[in-house]
């Protein structure tokens, strides 16, 4: 290395010790870049996809009211992809690269958006625990060492928050209803459970990026700290709905202070994220082809920009 890259590192190094943001034009080692790349894309990518599983209800929500919500925050959803893949370009990756590597299965996304949204009662269970869980994993995120990225999850965190309110609101509604109501919230309640638990990534001793993720406050907690927080702060919440947490082995733990709960099924995870859940094909399949018909739009607005900047260059020669 030369003198003037250990000169970069070592600043590198100062602001991250600091907790000051390193910023696009900064010198940053290759490996924190890669892992940025690596990270804000699938998240990208994660919301995007995540607009499925509830575009899905849209033409099918109980009311109007609920409709109008639901629409609203499935546009969240894509607006926030927005944020996140102009955030991975500051880093050198073209949009076009970002999704050309999801729709050919070499980028991962959540694994909780390869389930099925089977009952209105999932769109109730999306709000309240998948926004939920993001929340908890993406709140730490407002305080990563990249700024564009931090500052792009600002404002998605506050869009969660209302997105997880409306969730729980779905579920009180339905737990509070007729017999039948209050039993396809807790089989929605069965369902995501466990596939959101398994959203905070594989336990601490199996995750291979978390060290030195959180040496370079890219995470801020692991993954096992943020999902137990996450169980902390929603077994209250079931209980206030009436509904019973599908695990037998959950017990609060006063030595602790935390809430003990049963194994989660990592073969799933894994074979989740390999390509193996029970919506993996479908997802992928609408993206690509959403991708393909959206095609038109991309050459449209690329032929309306080369017009503009032929008008402004033909004005400004005549105005010379
Ligand atoms: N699904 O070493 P780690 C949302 C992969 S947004 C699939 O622990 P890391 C909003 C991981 O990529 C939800 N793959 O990795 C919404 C790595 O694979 P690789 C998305 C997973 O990065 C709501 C390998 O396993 N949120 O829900 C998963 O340090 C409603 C080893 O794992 C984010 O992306 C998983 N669950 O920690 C939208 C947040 N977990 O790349 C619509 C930002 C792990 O080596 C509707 N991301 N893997 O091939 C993060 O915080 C982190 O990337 C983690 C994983 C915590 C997800």
């Amino acid at each position: 290395m030369s003198p003037v890259e250990m000169n970069l590192e070592a600043r590198f190094e100062a602001y991250v010790a600091e907790d000051k943001k390193i910023e696009p034009k900064d010198w940053m080692p290759d490996a924190y870049r890669k892992t940025l790349i690596r990270q804000i894309s699938q998240h990208a990518h994660s919301e995007i996809v995540g607009m499925l599983p509830e575009g899905n209800w849209i033409t099918r929500a109980p009311s109007l009211k609920r409709k109008a919500i639901l629409l609203a925050k499935v546009q969240d959803e894509a607006g926030h992809g927005l944020y996140l893949y102009s955030a991975a370009e500051t880093l050198g990756v073209t949009r076009d690269q970002m999704l050309d590597d999801l729709h050919t299965g070499k980028a991962k996304y959540s694994s909780i958006f390869n389930y099925p949204t089977i009952s209105w009662a999932d769109i109730g269970a999306v709000g309240w625990l998948v926004d939920g869980a993001a929340i908890m994993n993406q709140v730490p995120l407002c305080k990563c060492s990249y700024g564009p990225y931090a500052r792009a999850m600002v404002r998605v965190c506050k869009e969660e928050s209302f997105h997880q309110r409306q969730g729980f609101q779905i579920m009180l509604t339905m737990a509070q209803g007729t017999p039948e109501q209050k039993a396809l919230a807790q089989d929605a309640f069965n369902r995501w459970w466990w596939p959101s638990l398994m959203m905070f990534g594989p336990s601490d001793a199996d995750s291979p990026h978390s060290g030195q993720s959180m040496k370079w406050n890219i995470k801020r907690f692991s993954n096992d700290e943020l999902r137990q927080r996450f169980v902390d702060m929603t077994v209250p919440q079931a209980e206030l709905l009436g509904l019973t947490v599908p695990d037998p082995d959950l017990k609060w733990n006063e030595d602790r202070g935390h809430y003990d709960f049963g194994a989660i099924d990592w073969d799933e995870f894994f074979n989740v994220i390999k390509g193996n859940g029970p919506c993996n094909k479908e997802r992928l399949a609408a993206r690509v082809s959403a991708h393909e018909r959206g095609a038109w739009v991309r050459e449209a607005a690329k032929a309306h920009a080369a017009k503009q900047a032929e008008r402004r260059a033909k004005s400004s020669t005549h105005a010379a």
